[in-house]
């Protein structure tokens, strides 16, 4: 799929301000390619895609979760919000045949992170907690350690994150501790 059938497919699928976002999300995604390098047209393909499920009924990506084998069930007990990138990772194989795993995981490990991150991964993250239409002080923050250390604000992102649904004493699905500790221990 090319650049301009992926940004029609999502406008259809996404509303207004969830498109300026996702708009926001490719820009940044690039900009981090200028300074850390990865694959740009993967890179900008995963970022284009990266929320196609978010306005999905939570009904069908829990069924999803449940019908589908690649899904581990214990998804569905870490609230709703994470859905769309595990979901949506799969819709977009089935719905739009893009089979490119590079893609793919990007897309998967865009909320949550995950252990291991790949370069594509890492950039597919940041871009989406630090665009700029993410206007709180801990993205602010993040933006400028960005310019300088990709893996400290990957890092700090999940670390903010943690803290945050913590405070509000929602469920933390394991990979995003998984990565808060493996960018930690390198
Ligand atoms: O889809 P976006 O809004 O662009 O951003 P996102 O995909 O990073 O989703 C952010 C939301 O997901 C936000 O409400 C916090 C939530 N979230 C992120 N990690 C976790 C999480 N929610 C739970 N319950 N557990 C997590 O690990
Ligand atoms: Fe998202
Ligand atoms: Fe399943
Ligand atoms: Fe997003």
């Amino acid at each position: 799929m090319n650049e301009v059938t992926a940004f029609e497919t999502v406008q259809k699928a996404l509303k207004p301000i969830r498109y300026e976002h996702t708009v926001r999300v490719t820009e940044e995604a690039t900009r981090l390619v200028g300074i850390y390098g990865g694959n740009l047209e993967k890179i900008r393909l995963a970022a284009i895609l990266h929320d196609y499920a978010k306005h999905r009924p939570i009904i069908e990506m829990r069924r999803k979760v449940q019908t589908c084998d690649k899904l581990p069930n214990a998804m569905l007990d870490y609230g709703d919000e994470i859905l769309h990138s595990f979901v949506g990772a799969v819709f977009i194989e089935e719905e739009l045949f893009i089979t490119d795993e590079t893609i793919l995981s990007c897309i998967r490990s865009h909320t949550t992170g995950k252990v291991s991150m790949s370069l594509e991964e890492k950039i597919v993250f940041l871009a989406d907690y630090i665009e700029p239409g993410r206007t709180f002080r801990q993205a602010e923050e993040v933006r400028k350690i960005s310019d300088e250390n990709l893996d400290l604000a990957c890092l700090t992102a999940l670390g903010n994150t943690i803290q945050y649904l913590s405070n509000k004493q929602l469920p933390i699905y394991p990979d995003t501790f998984a990565a808060y500790n493996d960018f930690v221990l390198r």
